[in-house]
């Protein structure tokens, strides 16, 4: 099964592609990203020479290369690609609309393409249900078609030779793969329209469809990774369920349901087998050091103030990134076309309590801890009820946060070198821009 995984150099994104490709043989993932301040290619060190493994280096508004990777096989497409960031949407929404609900709806249109495209007769009368029947048919592979004109935004995009999974015997494993020169790797030119080293792509140089196993087929074509932000903020009592009304406080929040909505229109409207999830708060490795958790980390290992938004007293419900990725795998292969599906740890906490947890985990001093003026718009308490994707999926969380938070802490502090050069380039400017008059 070939995955079309955007936003993979991201915190959630880079987790998952490691997670897949270790717990499913039959997987190949091509990693569409923009490489935005928040997309790290240190953060998928190691998969560079994995067969199963591509990289696109492009936009998810990009029509044209979205086309262009449906064109040579994408079996389903995970959505994390997005701004990710609450305060930054707060200066400024621009890109928050363009990547998060333009960039969605884009994403939505191609996959809508092919599956109308790949489905016999078109959309199933009833769209719900698994499309295992369905989940082999792919567009023939081709070459990159003659005269792509420049993308949209200009950009030129790497490939890795994509492998088919499982079954798939032909592509790069081990060979000659796709316009291979020297490298390992063909390049689109994006400004000239043309394909770089390796002259022409044959078409029987490209892997050969990968058919699937049984039981190893998708059940929905697109999953769109959605947000427990949508819902708005908690009093003291309760959980957001998939019913709770949307009541978005934030732009990015706002951004996040429009694209919800939109994903599970295009189910209703056009047939595309569809699934929504929304998490909690993740934590884990490979988080950019701007949220709550690896902001604090790494600002008390450099023994700098740790500001706290307001009274300190806000809910966050914490959730393993490794959770998120099991639970995302079973939607992927057992999840109902149509559905939401609510994933949450669990794991409700002030963010003082996290705080004061890190600098203890640390032996650093509570001196340490600065409460800074309240976020705008602050939500107050997210919580989540994941009772649905537990009693249909089993999904349950492994990690407790404890457990779970000294993990991540050990992480950061293993993996020095790997924040110090993200807090020493261009997050250091934003950091002043967003704390220096607080
Ligand atoms: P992140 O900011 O770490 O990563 C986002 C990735 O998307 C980056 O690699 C970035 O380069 C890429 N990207 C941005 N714009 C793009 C575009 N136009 N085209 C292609 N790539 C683009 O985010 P994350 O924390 O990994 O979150 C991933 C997804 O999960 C997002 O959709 C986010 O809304 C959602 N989410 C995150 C959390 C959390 O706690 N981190 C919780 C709930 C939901
Ligand atoms: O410096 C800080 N001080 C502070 O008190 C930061 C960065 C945050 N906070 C507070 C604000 C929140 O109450 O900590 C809490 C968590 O903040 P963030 O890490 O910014 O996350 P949040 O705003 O809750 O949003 C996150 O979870 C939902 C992700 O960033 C979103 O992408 C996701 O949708």
């Amino acid at each position: 099964m070939r995955l079309l995984v955007t936003g993979g150099a991201g915190f959630i994104g880079s987790n998952f592609i490691r997670y897949i490709l270790n717990a499913r043989p039959e997987v190949a993932v091509i990693n569409l990203d923009k490489l935005t301040y928040a997309g790290n290619l240190e953060n998928l060190t190691g998969l560079e020479e994995n067969p199963r493994y591509t990289f696109v280096h492009g936009d998810i508004g990009d029509r044209r290369l979205v086309s262009e990777i449906f064109s040579r096989g994408v079996d389903a497409v995970i959505n994390f690609a997005a701004e990710s960031h609450v305060d930054r949407s707060i200066m400024d929404a621009t890109p928050f609309i363009e990547t998060n609900i333009r960039g969605t709806q884009v994403l939505l249109d191609v996959t809508t393409e092919w599956w109308r495209e790949h489905t016999a007769g078109g959309p199933p009368a009833t769209p719900a249900g698994p499309m295992l029947e369905r989940s082999s048919i792919r567009g023939a592979p081709t070459d990159p078609p003659a005269g792509v004109t420049a993308s949209t935004t200009g950009d030129n995009f790497d490939t890795a030779p994509v492998s088919g999974g499982g079954n798939s015997t032909a592509g790069a494993a081990g060979g000659a793969s796709p316009g291979q020169a020297g490298n390992g790797k063909s390049r689109f030119n994006g400004d000239s329209g043309s394909w770089e080293h390796g002259s022409t792509i044959s078409t029987k140089d490209l892997p050969r469809e990968d058919r699937g196993q049984p039981g190893t087929a998708p059940a929905v074509a697109f999953i769109q990774i959605s947000t427990d932000e949508v819902y708005g903020s908690l009093g003291p009592e309760g959980r957001f369920t998939e019913e709770s009304p949307l009541n978005p406080s934030s732009p990015y929040s706002a951004s996040k349901a429009a694209a919800d909505l939109l994903a599970l229109a295009y189910h209703r409207t056009h047939g595309l087998p569809v699934a929504v999830t929304r998490c909690s708060n993740n934590y884990g490795p490979y988080q950019f050091p701007e949220k709550l958790i690896p902001l604090m980390i790494t600002n008390a290992l450099e023994n700098r103030p740790l500001p706290v938004y307001g009274d300190g007293l806000n809910v966050r419900d914490w959730l393993h990134v490794e959770d998120h990725c099991r639970a995302l795998e079973l939607v992927l292969y057992r999840g109902r076309a149509g559905e939401i599906y609510n994933i949450g740890g669990h794991g409700e906490r002030t963010n003082l309590a996290v705080v004061r947890t890190i600098l203890h985990l640390l032996d650093k001093p509570a001196g340490l801890i600065r409460f800074v003026k309240d976020r705008p718009g602050h939500d107050r308490r997210y919580a989540i009820d994941p009772s649905k994707i537990t009693r249909e999926l089993g999904w349950q969380p492994r990690h407790t946060f404890e457990r779970g938070l000294a993990a991540t802490v050990e992480w950061y502090v293993k993996n020095r070198p790997w924040w110090e050069r993200i807090k020493s380039g261009a997050y250091r400017e934003y950091y002043e821009r967003m704390y220096g008059g607080r």
